[in-house]
């Protein structure tokens, strides 16, 4: 670890200790929560007793890893979030932005933003501190945080959590670096985690029958367009957006884009070969520009980003399909 990430987790040391003075501190997790803001949240908070994990929808894994594990998380309301009374700071995990939280952050409550997206728009303020590793997965902030400072709260639970966010953020170490394996390494050393059984239980999340329905619809929609030099594929979905991706991705893909609209806002969710990554594609970067251009949210990883906005499906589409053609291969 570099001298300036162990300064970093000392600072955040700090701060999580002066937030407990002054009271409970809420770990939020980004909306619609994965396995990585979900588990941070809750492995961060498991090993301070004034911290609660707390935040708007789970997605469906996290949802049942939250049951099975019987983890304490707190379900906000959007619109009228409750946060703990007398609240010390608020701790964000895995969130580019204050949108992606889909809740109103109070401003004077003292913030700690903990991150691992390329494109990250926070201003802590401040009393605030920020952490953005780059990292594969913001679960391996936490780690490094707890292994130096609370290593007692690395129980099998927790480290369960951790390494589910490591794997799903990996999309199964796909993406991964030397230090993703470090720290899987390290969660599984000296814990009765079995990695296979593990594995098998995250995979058991999978399809309902209308779900399979939904991505066969999806991947009979898909079409392949020669976008300035990129191979691209893309399709409309209703659901299982990142399942059709990865469908798209095997194919062939350099680049893979699916579009859903629902309750009045179009969804883009995309996905870049390490190829194309390396020879100049950075998915977050466009389609943060794109939000900034037309409106939404967006951004994320260089290989795999997201954009929402209230644009129609044929104006999302063609406004990726154009910002993708202005990128030449390096
Ligand atoms: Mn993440």
């Amino acid at each position: 670890m570099k001298s300036s990430d162990e300064k970093q987790l000392d600072a955040l040391n700090e701060w999580i200790a002066a937030a407990s003075q002054r009271g409970a501190i809420a770990i939020l997790a980004h909306r619609n929560g994965d396995m990585d803001t979900i588990g941070s949240a809750l492995a961060l908070a498991s090993s301070c007793e004034q911290a609660m994990a707390c935040g708007v929808h789970l997605s469906r894994l996290a949802k049942r890893m939250v049951k099975e594990l019987d983890a304490p998380f707190l379900m906000m309301d959007s619109d009228a979030p409750r946060w703990p009374r007398k609240l010390g700071g608020i701790i964000v995990v895995d969130s580019a932005s204050a949108e992606q939280t889909g809740v109103e952050i109070p401003g004077d409550i003292p913030l700690c933003i903990i991150d691992h997206h390329s494109t990250n728009d926070w201003d802590p303020g401040a009393d605030g501190l920020a952490i953005n590793w780059p990292v594969s997965a913001t679960t391996q902030i936490i780690h490094s945080y707890l292994h130096r400072f609370r290593p007692t709260a690395l129980s099998e639970k927790v480290r369960t959590l951790l390494l589910a966010g490591l794997v799903t953020d990996t999309g199964r170490f796909r993406h991964a670096d030397d230090f993703s394996f470090e720290t899987a390494a390290a969660l599984l050393r000296g814990s009765e985690l079995d990695y296979r059984t593990f594995i098998e239980s995250l995979e058991e999340s999978s399809l309902t029958r209308s779900d399979k329905g939904a991505v066969a619809k999806a991947l009979s929609r898909s079409q392949g367009i020669d976008a300035g030099g990129w191979w691209l594929l893309k399709s409309t979905a209703s659901t299982q957006e990142s399942v059709v991706c990865r469908v798209l991705m095997s194919a062939g893909a350099d680049v893979a884009i699916v579009v859903r609209r629902r309750d009045g806002m179009t969804r883009l969710t995309s996905r870049a070969s390490r190829q194309a990554t390396v020879e100049g594609v950075h998915l977050g970067s466009i389609l943060e520009n794109l939000a900034d251009v037309h409106g939404g949210e967006g951004g994320g990883h260089d290989g795999a980003a997201g954009w929402s906005c209230n644009l129609d499906v044929i104006t999302v589409e063609s406004a990726f399909i154009h910002a993708l053609t202005g990128i030449s291969r390096s």
